[in-house]
């Protein structure tokens, strides 16, 4: 299987982030998260680890607002200009109402204005590493659109929080939206993610439309991350109605809910028949996550492979989440060696 990959990630590394209360805590999204998957896969035959091409900006600007972008290019330059206090990351701690906000000027109203949370920090290497990140999720559905049955966009930063012109919860740039909206040139997609957290940026992005089927499984926002979407009644709107779900599932959920769950989502996408899936795969389902309450195994997260290999369809593999560093070696083999094993 083709694993795409860039050193590139390394560039972003906040020094921290904001949880609840205020509390700083060292940045959870980290390159030593790469690092163990990279182990991980070097220890199989089957993997084989690919440089991404460059794609330039047009994929990414099919499904991203240009001014969101420009913000992302030039935010660090732009906040060290301002000879802020303490220059480590920018973390802007102001957020627009719920009315249509006026598009800022300053550097920190148009943080706020494109930042929804205070995990989503910006360091001198975040732009480029979030391009990269995007051209690995390309390059994995250029293998899938040339013939391969499955390929593993090892990405970081995640994509799947951020939306058309937001980002959020570690992510920039939607790596899965990109991809799977790049591939609808050549047939209906279906984006299925498992990751613990819903993907409201990807629901965002794709809500309208009925040729890119979304589905995201997760711990339910009535208590979790992100909070304000990913409730079962949102379903798409105008013509995209239907054709999109959100599963939300209860703290403590174990393998055998999962999978039941699972199994809906998969008929789902059997009727809709697309021709190309493009999953969104965190491993924060994991039992030990530090940021889960979901209690799904590394024996379940095989299964849930396993059950979406199934379906037969060539397949774009997209990393997102996953925090317990120790396991997510094992999980993600225990996900992947379900496709293509041995080619
Ligand atoms: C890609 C991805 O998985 N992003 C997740 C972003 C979640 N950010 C939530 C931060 C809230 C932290 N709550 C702390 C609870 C620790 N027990
Ligand atoms: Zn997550």
């Amino acid at each position: 299987m083709k694993i795409f990959y860039s050193e590139t990630h390394r560039r972003h590394q906040p020094p921290f982030e904001v949880f609840d209360g205020g509390v700083r805590v060292p940045y959870l999204e980290n390159p030593d998260r790469m690092d163990r998957i990279l182990n991980a896969l070097r220890g199989v035959d089957w993997a084989e680890i690919c440089e991404p091409a460059d794609f330039g900006l047009d994929p990414i600007l099919a499904v991203h607002d240009r001014e969101y972008l420009d913000f992302l290019a030039s935010a660090w330059t732009e906040w060290l200009d301002a000879a802020p206090k303490d220059p480590a990351t920018l973390i802007p701690a102001t957020f627009p109402l719920r009315r249509q906000p006026r598009k800022p000027t300053s550097l920190l109203g148009r943080a706020g204005y494109y930042i929804m949370d205070l995990s989503a920090c910006i360091v001198e290497g975040t732009y480029p590493a979030a391009l990269a990140s995007a051209n690995c999720a390309l390059s994995a559905a250029q293998a899938v659109m040339e013939g391969e049955r499955a390929a593993f966009a090892l990405c970081r930063p995640p994509g799947h929080h951020a939306g058309k012109d937001y980002a959020g919860g570690y992510c920039f740039i939607n790596n899965a939206a990109v991809a799977a909206n790049w591939l609808t040139s050549c047939g209906r997609v279906a984006v299925l993610d498992v990751d613990y957290h819903a993907g409201n940026g990807t629901q965002d992005i794709f809500y309208e439309r009925d040729d890119v089927l979304t589905i995201s499984i997760h711990a339910d926002p009535d208590f979790e991350y992100p909070h304000f979407i990913g409730f079962a009644e949102e379903r798409g709107r105008g013509r995209g109605f239907g054709f999109h779900h959100n599963l939300p599932l209860p703290k403590g959920t174990g393998d055998t809910e999962y999978l039941l769950t699972l199994d809906q989502a998969l008929q789902r996408i059997r009727e809709f028949n697309p021709s190309f899936l493009v999953i969104s795969a965190g491993m924060d389902i994991y039992a030990d996550d530090p940021l889960g309450t979901i209690k799904v195994s590394t024996q379940g997260i095989g299964e849930i492979g396993r059950r979406i290999a199934a379906l037969g369809l060539p397949s774009v593999i997209v990393m997102e989440g996953g925090y317990a560093n120790d396991a997510l070696g094992r999980n993600i083999l225990a996900f992947l060696s379900n496709f293509d094993n041995g080619r």
